[in-house]
């Protein structure tokens, strides 16, 4: 990993970690720390002894969104001509599962990169919300679409609408989180789920992943054929033999990730 000015990596246990480290802006998303975050994020994915990525910020910011004051006198060209859409694309194409362990505010692109992962872990400090509207913007990292799809329509409307920021608990009924722990225990658990998934077969999860976002990204019809058709492929593997012999045998399976 080469050194990074604005972000923390770390490799354990096939576990790669991303610490957004900006805490005098509660970790704006300027354009250096989101190309920092996505390259750290593309080499852990090109990695094949990673199996899965912890995002974190610090107690009190996941993220505060994207860097207001960096964008506030870009025009209109230059935000179309240069903005980091392909980039945050490439994040979110990546097959390796991405954990967001998220403390104090995920707001505007906080939150929109929390739901970018796969697993959002909340610590009871939590706040998520979508506060564009009183930027008189939009949101422009995917939060008009993620937002709805993981709460609904009308929770989604009304944050959206009106910036009123989800608590972890809300946010955890609302279906956008995947569980909230307390907050000295986030970094802990979100290890935990990481080191678990890291332990799985690779290519599985891969097929697993990918299959999810077929879910997310298209109608339910086209998705669940996709699924019948990663799950068949699946059987051309020596990991879904083990698997399943090693269920049949009441032992732990052994994958070797083929
Ligand atoms: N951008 C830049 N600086 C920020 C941001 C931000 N989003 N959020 C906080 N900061 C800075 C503050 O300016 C302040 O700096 P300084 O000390 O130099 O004045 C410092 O962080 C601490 O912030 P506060 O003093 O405001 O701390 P408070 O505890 O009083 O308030 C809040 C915390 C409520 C989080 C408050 O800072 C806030 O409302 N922040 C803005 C939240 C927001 O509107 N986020 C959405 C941004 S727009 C967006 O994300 C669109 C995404 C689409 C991008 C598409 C690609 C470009």
């Amino acid at each position: 990993m080469p050194q990074y000015d604005l972000i923390l990596t770390e490799t354990r246990n096939r576990v790669g970690y991303i610490t957004l480290n900006r805490p005098e802006a509660l970790n704006a998303l300027n354009l250096q720390l989101s190309g920092e975050i996505i390259e750290a994020a593309l080499a852990y994915d090109a990695d094949p002894e990673i199996g899965a990525i912890v995002i974190t910020g610090s107690e009190r910011a996941f993220a505060a969104g994207a860097d207001i004051l960096e964008m506030a006198d870009r025009s209109y060209a230059s935000m179309f001509l240069n903005g980091p859409f392909a980039r945050w694309d490439a994040f979110t194409a990546m097959r390796t599962p991405v954990i967001a362990a998220v403390a104090g505010f995920a707001l505007g692109g906080g939150c929109e990169l929390a739901m970018m992962c796969d697993i959002i872990l909340a610590a009871d400090t939590a706040k998520f919300g979508q506060p564009e509207i009183n930027l008189g913007v939009i949101p422009g990292m995917g939060g008009s679409q993620r937002l709805p799809a993981a709460i609904g329509k009308y929770k989604a409307a009304e944050m959206l609408f009106t910036a009123r920021v989800m608590h972890a608990d809300e946010a955890d009924r609302a279906g956008l989180v995947s569980r909230v722990v307390p907050a000295a225990e986030l970094l802990d658990e979100a290890t935990k789920v990481a080191e678990t998934i890291a332990a799985k077969s690779l290519p599985v999860i891969y097929a697993m992943k990918n299959a999810l976002r077929v879910s997310q990204d298209s109608g339910i019809t086209d998705g669940v054929r996709y699924e019948q058709q990663a799950f068949t492929s699946g059987f051309s593997l020596h990991d879904q033999k083990e698997g399943m012999a090693a269920f049949r045998e009441k032992r732990d399976p052994e994958f070797r990730g083929e």
